[in-house]
């Protein structure tokens, strides 16, 4: 291995632990296709897509291209008062894969501001319709919606408020789904559950009263805290109690987006249409950062259309709303996964996928294996006393054996680019299933 010719201390790294790391570093130093490349020339599969991003897999050249291409006609722009055609192309594409009727793009450029975006857009649209006491945001116990002060307020992920102190004030919680006794090893989607939606009717909405409440906030699969699929039903009660309520029902699909189920957006796998929809990861493949809120016209036509006119009607945005680079690559990445219908093979993939996944049932401490489209979790049963730690020797184990699995604890998230073959779907099954069973 070449010698390492810069430090590792400087670079504090973010939701590592750090001192962990830098005793024994993972260096990665080039990708391909479904493959890394490791500073001492390991390949390395990633059954993960990075962080759930790579859905086209890695350096595409179509990609790489359009970004290089972009890099040398218009590096940046204003994005505040000004254009580049770029960005309408890209918010057009989006429009067109979302649901029926969410056809407006407002661009970010990580998932956690297009979060705190999709709340302050509901915030606004609620007072742009005379509404302006509806301001109680409704999130999810076990929801992770990003780290901006939003995402970990709605959020039900205790690791990311503890140390926080201050969160938005006006927040509450449904319960999560998660349920090992009546769900384990379910295909798809559990059955029990859906009257777990019934909560927002029964609890909130008396706590709250529904004149007060703006928005409901959910991962149609919660993926970060371990891939928790809706059970059947579910999403549906929560849409019907939205509208006969008021409340805008808002998506994140931030990694179930860009065919991570098997369409577009999850909203459509599952035949449930939120008003807004977050996006980000999968838009560009993770080639560059990008990000947004796919709205409702409605909602579009009610902040914008009611504002004086001459004045600037939501006054939100970033430096990087659309960067050009961003916006090629979105425009790049769209295309390809057009063209090698990538949607359509992650469907196609998901029972070889299930089946591979399920057969590590009984090896070693598997206490549940749960799957939807090209996503999967693996729970594991802790070490006594010692919460996370089987899951980060497994995710250690798999990387020595040329493996890229996630772990959040003890739960093994698995969500591979959107190209994996059959063969490797198996390589990646058989490798944890390798490494549970030596561990038990
Ligand atoms: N919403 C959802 C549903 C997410 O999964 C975010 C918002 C925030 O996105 P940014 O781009 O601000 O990170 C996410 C991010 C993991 C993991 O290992 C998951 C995410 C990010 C990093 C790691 O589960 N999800």
């Amino acid at each position: 291995m070449p010698p390492r010719d810069y430090p590792l201390e400087p670079f504090w790294m973010p939701f590592t632990a750090n001192r962990q790391f830098k005793a024994a570093p993972r260096i990665l130093v080039s990708a391909r296709d479904m493959h890394y490349v490791t500073e001492d020339g390991r390949r390395i599969l990633d059954g993960t897509a990075g962080l759930w991003c790579v859905n086209a897999g890695h350096c595409r050249p179509k990609i790489v291209e359009a970004i290089r291409r972009q890099a040398d006609a218009l590096d940046y722009s204003p994005l505040f008062q000004m254009g580049h055609p770029g960005e309408f192309r890209a918010a057009a594409l989006i429009a067109q894969l979302a649901p029926e009727g969410l056809d407006h793009v407002f661009f970010a450029n990580s998932g956690s501001e297009a979060v705190d975006t999709a709340l302050k857009i509901a915030l606004a649209y609620q007072r742009a319709r005379g509404e302006g006491h509806r301001n109680v945001l409704i999130g999810r116990e076990r929801g992770y919606h990003g780290v901006g002060f939003g995402g970990i307020s709605i959020g039900g992920v205790p690791a990311t408020r503890k140390a926080f102190g201050n969160m938005l004030g006006r927040v509450d919680h449904l319960p999560h789904t998660h349920n090992l006794e009546r769900n384990a090893f379910s295909r798809g989607q559990p059955e029990w559950g859906a009257h777990l939606a019934d909560d927002l009717e029964t609890r909130l909405i008396p706590l709250h009263d529904a004149s007060n409440i703006a928005a409901v906030i959910v991962e149609p699969v919660a993926g970060s805290t371990g891939v928790l699929v809706p059970p059947k039903g579910y999403l549906e009660r929560l849409r019907a109690i939205c509208d006969k309520h008021g409340l805008l029902l808002i998506f994140d699909e931030v990694i179930t987006g860009f065919g991570r189920t098997g369409q577009a957006f999850a909203a459509q796998t599952f035949g449930v249409t939120p008003d807004m929809i977050t996006f980000a990861k999968g838009v560009t493949s993770g080639a560059v950062p990008l990000a947004g809120v796919i709205v409702r016209r409605e909602i579009y036509e009610t902040v914008v259309n009611r504002a004086a006119p001459d004045t600037v009607e939501f006054s939100h945005g970033y430096t990087y709303s659309g960067h050009p680079l961003a916006t090629a690559a979105a425009e790049a990445t769209l295309a390809l996964y057009h063209e090698d219908k990538l949607f359509e093979r992650a469907r196609e993939l998901a029972p070889h996928f299930e089946q591979a996944l399920h057969s590590l049932k009984g090896a070693g401490p598997v206490i549940d294996i749960r799957n939807f489209g090209l996503m999967a979790g693996i729970e594991l049963e802790p070490l006594p006393g010692k919460p996370g730690v089987r899951g980060y020797q497994t995710f250690l184990k798999c990387f020595e054996k040329g493996v890229m699995i996630r772990v959040t604890g003890d739960i093994i998230a698995l969500s591979p680019p959107l190209i994996i073959s059959k063969a490797q779907i198996d390589d990646l099954a058989g490798t944890i299933g390798s490494v549970l069973r030596a561990a038990a």
